[in-house]
């Protein structure tokens, strides 16, 4: 197995469909820096290979989920440096995985961290979750999403005041704005997001993929454009045979047996 520095990887659930991610760099609150990430990506590609393997789980730790982009990384560099390197391409790589993700957020989700988070297909969070864009504080702005992301999330105006105060909100603030979409005891939080994860592995992976594609697409595209690919979308699962068995079991009263085909 490959040496991992940042994060762990396990196998949880019913024939280990829920890859679990946990970032681990406690020392600087799972600060995102270029090796993280790309230990990240390479985890995460590791984990969608697996056959059995419908939704990862990216977690942190109960302190923090993740304290942003590593700002002693950032600090000396320059705009050329960034421009040239194209600093924060690939640190998207969550964004367009084909499995199912879950971010479950417990303590700091800020700058990077939040937007890592907004990568993800669902958040859950653990009631100490504080969730913020404090970048302004830096003299800087988001850089993966926070301006973008958080806005079809929460509103322009809530949106707008987390990234221009850089305050945090918690959990229970960031559920009512629909941020994330439930809250759990921070020790229960990993196992829920586990449980949600083998109750949408129990689906048929190629329409979840499906699913998750045409919903992606609400994000860029007009409603009308977006009406039509769902439509595409819909009628392509009718070149399944999960689709096929999903019906018949409905109508032969028992449980679908889905072959991801
Ligand atoms: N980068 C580097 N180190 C960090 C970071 C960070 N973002 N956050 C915390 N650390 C380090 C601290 O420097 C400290 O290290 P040391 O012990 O060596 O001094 C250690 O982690 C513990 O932190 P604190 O002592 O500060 O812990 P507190 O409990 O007192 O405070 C806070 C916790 C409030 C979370 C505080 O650490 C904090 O404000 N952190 C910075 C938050 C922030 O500004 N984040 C935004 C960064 S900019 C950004 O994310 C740009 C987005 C780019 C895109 C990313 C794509 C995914």
């Amino acid at each position: 197995a490959p040496k991992r520095e940042y994060l762990l990887l396990d196998y949880r659930g019913a024939n280990n469909c829920v890859a679990v991610i946990t970032l681990n760099r406690p020392k600087a609150l799972n600060a995102l820096s270029d090796p993280l990430m790309q230990e990240l990506n390479c985890t995460i590609a590791e984990a969608e290979a697996q056959p059995n393997v419908a939704a990862i789980v990216i977690t942190g730790s109960e302190k923090a989920f993740a304290a942003g982009a590593d700002i002693k990384q950032m600090q000396t560099r320059n705009f050329v440096q960034v421009y040239k390197d194209n600093f924060l391409s690939g640190w998207d790589r969550v964004s367009s995985s084909p499995r199912v993700v879950i971010a479950a957020v417990n303590g700091y989700a800020l700058g990077g961290g939040c937007e890592l988070a907004m990568m993800a297909d669902i958040i859950l969070a653990g009631e100490k979750a504080k969730f913020g864009q404090p970048e302004i504080n830096l003299g800087t702005i988001p850089g993966a999403g926070g301006t973008q992301r958080l806005v079809r999330a929460i509103g322009k105006s809530r949106a707008m005041q987390l990234c221009l105060t850089g305050e945090m909100i918690n959990a229970k603030q960031a559920c009512d704005w629909g941020l994330v979409s439930a809250v759990y005891p921070p020790d229960q939080l990993v196992d829920e997001a586990v449980k949600l994860g083998e109750k949408i592995a129990s689906k048929s992976k190629v329409a979840l993929q499906i699913c998750k594609e045409a919903i992606n697409k609400s994000y860029d595209l007009s409603l009308t454009e977006g009406l039509r690919v769902e439509k595409q979308l819909f009628y392509s699962t009718f070149a399944t045979n999960d689709r096929k068995e999903g019906m018949t079991a409905f109508v032969e009263k028992r449980e679908p047996r889905f072959t991801d085909s």
